[in-house]
C-alpha cells in the first residue's frame, strides 16, 4: 500500500463539481479563521461575536500571532504599527493626485494606491510588508477619500498614534457626521470584516498571486481587484442602494418589492452565501449596533423588516441554499448613518479591513514546508470540446 492510500479521502472530486467555481472542494489549510455553516466564522477559534467590540489592533495581533495580546503586548503592538504609518514612504500617494477625481471606482484607487506603496517600499519580507501596509492605511484611505472626492490631499497631519480608525477620521478632516459613532462603527467594521476563512474570492486570489512569489503589494493589489466584483465585496455598495430603492419600511411593501426583484432575476441584496447556511452572526452584530447607535434611521427601519420578510419569500425557492441574512445587510446602512454617504466608498472599507487577514495567511503559507512556503499554485483544468486538430 503506498503512503497515498493510507491518507483520508478528504473529498472525492465528481463531474459535477466541475465549473463550479471550486465549490467546497478542500485546497489548503487556515490557520487564521474558520467559518462554521450555522455559526459564522471564528478566527483563531473565538466565535466573531466575542471579538466584535475589542481594538482592531488587537485582533490584527490575533490574525498574526495566533492568540490575543495582554495589555503590554497590545500597547508594544499599536506603537510599532504607529511607528510605521510615521514611516509613510514620502510621495507615494500623489501618484493618486495625477487621477482626476470622481473618476473610476474608489476600489480601481486603492488597488492602485498599495500598488504604488509597494514601488516606493517593498522590503520583500511578507511580514514587514503586511504589518507596514496595514500601519498606513489609514492615511491612504483618507487620501483617496478626499483627492477622488476633489477636496486635495489630507490637510491634518497623520496622527497614527491616535489609533487606525481614529486617524483615519481625524484625516478626513470634518466629514460631517458624530464622529465617535463614525469611529464605533467603523472599529466594529474592520473587526467583523478582517478575515472569513481561506476560500473567498479575494483571500484566494491574494494567496494564489503571492504563491509565485509576488510582493505582498502586488498579491494585495490582485485581492482588492478580486475583492471589487459586484457579487463580492461591492456588495455591501449594491445593498444600501438596495436598501434605499425600497423606500418604505411597511412589510408588505418590502415583501412585494423583494418579489418584483426576484421576479426581474435581480439578487436580493444582503441575503444568502456560499458557505453559510443560518444569518450570519456579524449581520446580527450589526443590527444590535444599528438598534444603538441609529434605531430611527430610516433606512434601518427597512434593514429590520427585511430582515424577517426575505428569508421567507426566499425560503420558496428550493434553490437558493441560504435564504438568510448575510453580512451586508446592514453595514451600508450603518456606514450612511455615521455621514458616509456615498456607497461607493463602502467596499474600500472592507478591503481596509481584509489586509490584516488576507496578509496573516499569506505570511502563513510563505512558512509552510519548513519556510519554503506553499507551491505555487496550480489546479487542473480538463480540456473539453477541443480535440487535436492540423492545420490544413
Ligand atoms: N437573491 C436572488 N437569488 C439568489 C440569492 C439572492 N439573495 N441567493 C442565491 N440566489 C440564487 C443564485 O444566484 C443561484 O442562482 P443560479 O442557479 O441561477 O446561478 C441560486 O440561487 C443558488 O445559489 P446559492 O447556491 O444559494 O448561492 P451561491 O453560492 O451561488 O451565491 C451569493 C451566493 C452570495 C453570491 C448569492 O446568495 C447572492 O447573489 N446574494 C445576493 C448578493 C449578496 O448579498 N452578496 C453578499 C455576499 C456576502 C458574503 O459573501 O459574505
Amino acid at each position: 500500500m503506498s503512503d497515498s492510500e493510507d491518507e483520508p479521502t478528504l473529498f472525492e472530486v465528481k463531474e459535477s463539481h466541475l465549473d463550479t467555481g471550486l465549490r467546497g472542494i478542500p485546497v489548503g489549510t487556515c490557520r487564521t479563521s474558520f467559518v462554521d455553516t450555522i455559526k459564522g466564522v471564528h478566527y483563531v477559534g473565538y466565535p466573531i461575536t466575542d471579538l466584535a467590540e475589542m481594538d482592531p489592533e488587537d485582533i490584527i495581533f490575533l490574525l498574526f500571532e495566533k492568540r490575543l495580546p495582554n495589555r503590554h503586548e497590545s500597547q508594544e503592538f499599536r506603537k510599532d504599527l504607529a511607528a510605521r504609518a510615521e514611516e509613510m514612504p514620502a510621495g507615494t500617494l500623489r501618484v493618486l493626485e495625477s487621477l482626476t477625481p470622481g473618476s473610476g471606482h474608489p476600489m480601481d484607487w486603492l488597488a492602485l494606491g498599495i500598488q504604488a506603496l509597494g514601488i516606493a517600499d517593498t522590503t520583500g519580507d511578507v511580514r514587514e510588508d503586511g504589518l507596514n501596509l496595514i500601519a498606513r492605511m489609514p492615511e491612504l484611505m483618507a487620501t483617496i477619500f478626499l483627492l477622488r472626492g476633489g477636496h486635495g490631499l489630507p490637510e491634518a497631519g497623520s496622527e497614527p498614534r491616535r489609533g487606525m480608525v481614529e486617524n483615519f477620521v481625524h484625516l478626513l478632516g470634518k466629514p460631517g457626521g458624530d464622529s465617535d459613532k463614525m469611529i464605533r462603527v467603523l472599529r466594529t467594521f474592520l473587526v467583523l470584516h478582517m478575515d472569513h476563512g481561506g476560500g473567498n474570492l479575494s483571500t484566494f486570489s491574494g494567496k494564489c498571486v503571492a504563491s509565485g512569489k509576488a510582493s505582498l503589494y502586488a498579491s494585495m493589489s490582485s485581492a482588492m481587484n478580486a475583492l471589487s466584483g459586484p457579487l463580492h465585496g461591492r456588495a455591501n455598495q449594491s445593498c444600501l442602494e438596495f436598501i434605499q430603492r425600497i423606500g418604505t419600511s411597511d412589510p408588505e411593501k418590502v415583501e412585494k418589492f423583494v418579489r418584483s426583484e426576484l421576479a426581474a432575476k435581480r439578487p436580493v441584496y444582503g441575503f444568502g452565501h456560499a458557505v453559510l447556511r443560518a444569518e450570519d452572526p456579524r449581520a446580527a452584530a450589526q443590527i444590535a449596533l444599528g438598534s444603538e447607535i441609529c434605531p430611527d434611521d430610516n433606512n434601518f427601519k427597512i434593514v429590520k423588516v427585511l430582515r424577517e420578510v426575505a428569508p421567507k419569500v426566499l425560503a420558496e425557492n428550493p434553490k437558493i441554499s441560504n435564504p438568510f441574512a448575510n453580512v451586508d445587510v446592514a453595514s451600508g446602512t450603518l456606514l450612511h448613518a455615521v455621514g458616509f454617504h456615498k456607497p461607493e466608498y463602502f467596499t474600500t472599507f472592507f478591503g481596509w479591513a481584509r489586509i490584516a487577514g488576507i496578509s496573516a495567511q499569506i505570511i502563513d503559507e510563505r512558512r509552510a514546508r519548513g519556510g519554503r512556503g506553499v507551491p505555487i499554485y496550480r489546479p487542473k483544468y480538463i480540456g473539453r470540446d477541443q480535440p487535436v486538430q492540423r492545420l490544413e
